[in-house]
């Protein structure tokens, strides 16, 4: 059982990343340890690079993404904890992959045209790749379960759809890799927008509480929350109160309780407040502990680069191996 997955070096982490994504990350460690393989977890900062970044920031929100997951408790003795820029397997692999992806399918990619439409200057044909350069992340180590928050569903679903189309021209070489979705928690709402995602791009300030708000700032992200005008409140989770079922979602998996957990334990409440109060308790008690190891962390960038440098070693003694096969396979280098 490997596990392969990757995040933004956007820095300013939120909730939606962090129960979407860093919560499977820490649990996927262990499973795959447990089953005598290993979980691979990826700065990826090449895809930073398809919207404009500045490249001093680049560098420090990398460090900022690299604390708070090993400060959400990515162990580097226990994963393979890595920059994607590090491994060059990565980006040769996406132009092997490249080869045997139809235009046709990126065009059809929801990020792309969300992405794209909002670009002043310049779309870029990285922006268009992207999910060649994200397949090849994945393929390059041959894992077999990816976990992602629904956003990157389709992403996954075009890297299988790839990796299948390699082996059916060139053999058994790819592993065609699972999608891992969480039950709870998969599509975080922005908080005053529960009918869009919270987002690092797209979402609003008020409404996306981030990893390393301070206790007091996400109180107050939550009591603003938008909820609905039931009279009398129902807290209940139902599509047709996203603001309520949002808050019920981030709630159980704070707690790490089901849904109807939730319900049951509010069916007493007086209003929306209690739901947003005991949202934000929650959130804070999963979160503080995260912020203040993040602390220590962040401070010192030379064992950030030096966890790296350990990562990318093991790392590419995967990698050179999946490159060499499909080397051979596709013809190219020298002969073997
Ligand atoms: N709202 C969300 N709910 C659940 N999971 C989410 N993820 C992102 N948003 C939500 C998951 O977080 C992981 C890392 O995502 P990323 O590398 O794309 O990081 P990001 O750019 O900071 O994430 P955003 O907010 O999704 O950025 P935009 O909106 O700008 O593209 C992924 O597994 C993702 O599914």
């Amino acid at each position: 059982m490997r596990i392969f997955s990757g995040i933004q070096p956007t820095g300013r982490k939120h909730l939606g990343n962090y129960i979407g994504a860093i919560v499977q990350y820490v649990e996927g460690q262990h499973r795959a340890a447990a089953a005598g393989d290993i979980a691979i977890f990826c700065v990826v900062d090449l895809h930073a690079m398809t919207v404009p970044w500045n490249p001093v920031e680049m560098r420090e929100r990398v460090y900022d993404t690299a604390a708070i997951l090993l400060a959400a408790g990515l162990d580097p003795e226990q994963c393979i904890f890595i920059r994607q820029s590090d491994i060059p397997e990565h980006t040769e692999l996406a132009w092997h992959m490249g080869a045997v992806t139809a235009h046709g399918d990126l065009n059809r990619m929801h990020q792309f045209k969300e992405k794209s439409a909002r670009q002043r200057d310049l779309v870029s044909a990285d922006l268009f790749t992207y999910p060649v350069l994200m397949a090849a992340d994945v393929l390059a180590y041959r894992a077999n379960e990816v976990p992602v928050g629904d956003d990157q569903r389709q992403h996954v679903e075009l890297m299988r759809d790839v990796a299948q189309r390699f082996n059916d021209r060139f053999g058994e070489i790819l592993v065609v890799p699972e999608l891992k979705i969480p039950e709870l928690g998969a599509r975080i709402m922005d908080l005053q927008d529960p009918t869009s995602k919270m987002s690092t791009t797209s979402g609003s300030p008020e409404g996306t509480v981030y990893v390393l708000d301070d206790a007091k700032t996400v109180e107050k992200k939550f009591k603003r929350a938008v909820t609905d005008s039931d009279d009398p409140p129902r807290i209940v989770r139902d599509p047709s109160k996203p603001g309520v079922s949002n808050l019920i979602d981030i709630l159980a998996a704070a707690r790490g309780t089901s849904f109807a957990e939730v319900e049951a334990s509010l069916a007493d409440a007086r209003g929306y407040g209690d739901l947003k109060v005991a949202t934000a308790e929650a959130v804070n008690a999963l979160l503080d502990p995260v912020r203040d190891r993040y602390t220590a962390l962040r401070a010192d960038e030379d064992v950030l680069e030096a966890i790296f440098a350990a990562g990318a070693a093991k790392a590419r003694e995967i990698t050179r191996d999946t490159l060499a096969d499909v080397r051979q396979a596709i013809g190219v280098g020298p002969r073997g």
